[in-house]
């Protein structure tokens, strides 16, 4: 029985990460998985696994298996392994770094190679990451998405560090190979809210009184 086939009522599908060290594909596995994020860096040996159950249409039970493969198997020769069976490949990359999005024309390559003579043909999705950071962004709306049709991909743009886009992009990966879409209310609830981090800035030195007003002012004024 293949992965996608029926265990029960639940349809479970293998979903494999791939791209560069560091584009961020442990984080976004650990939040959509485990709603966690770890802000220290633990490069990835070989593959690790993430189960997530949910449902799509509100009936349709799924466990998707996220395959999350080192940044180092591009080179190695475990990959045709860890990507076997992929019933989708998600193309990861770091929108500050344009050898991430570079890198991705040859895992991309590679993964159809690999997967060119499954019976049913995986769906691709190009997953630029870490939008928060959107003041050191290398890589523009326009190459990402001329990649992402050039290549036939799906695409998806998020951050796991803040949550935004995360479970959107994995829900409407699923639904893609259900062959159904979301409703609307499902894209509004997937689509969570963005917490701002507090950042608690340094108190600034005690500032002269206007005797008049009793108002403190940081502007000088010279005469
Ligand atoms: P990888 O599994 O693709 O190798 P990781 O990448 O998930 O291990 O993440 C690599 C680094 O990027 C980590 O930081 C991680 O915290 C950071 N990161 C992952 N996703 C995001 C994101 O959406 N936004 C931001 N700002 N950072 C992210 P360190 O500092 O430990 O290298
Ligand atoms: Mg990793």
């Amino acid at each position: 029985m293949s992965d996608s086939e029926d265990e029960g009522s639940e349809k479970q599908f293998k979903i494999v990460l791939v791209g560069d060290p560091s584009a961020g594909k442990t984080s976004i596995c650990q939040r959509y998985a485990s709603n966690q994020f770890t802000k220290q860096y633990h490069p990835t040996t070989g593959v690790d696994f993430y189960l997530k159950r949910t449902t799509i249409t509100g009936t349709k039970n799924l466990a998707l298996k996220l395959w999350d493969v080192s940044g180092q198997a591009l080179s190695g020769r475990m990959l045709d392994k860890y990507i076997f069976g992929a019933n989708a490949v998600m193309l990861v990359y770091d929108v500050t770094n344009s050898n991430s999005f570079d890198r991705l024309a040859e895992w991309l390559e590679q993964s159809k190679k690999i997967l060119g003579g499954q019976e049913v043909a995986p769906s691709y999705a190009l997953v630029a990451n870490k939008i928060d950071l959107e003041h050191l962004r290398a890589i523009k709306s326009d190459r990402h998405h001329k990649f992402a049709q050039d290549n036939g991909l799906l695409t998806y743009a998020l951050s796991a560090k803040t949550t935004e886009g995360v479970s959107l992009c994995m829900q409407k990966i699923a639904a893609d190979l259900l062959g159904v879409r979301l409703s609307k209310q499902e894209q509004e609830q997937h689509g969570t809210v963005v917490k701002a981090e507090i950042v608690h800035y340094p108190q600034p030195q005690q500032l002269p009184r206007n005797p008049q007003t009793g108002a403190t002012s940081a502007v000088c004024a010279v005469m």
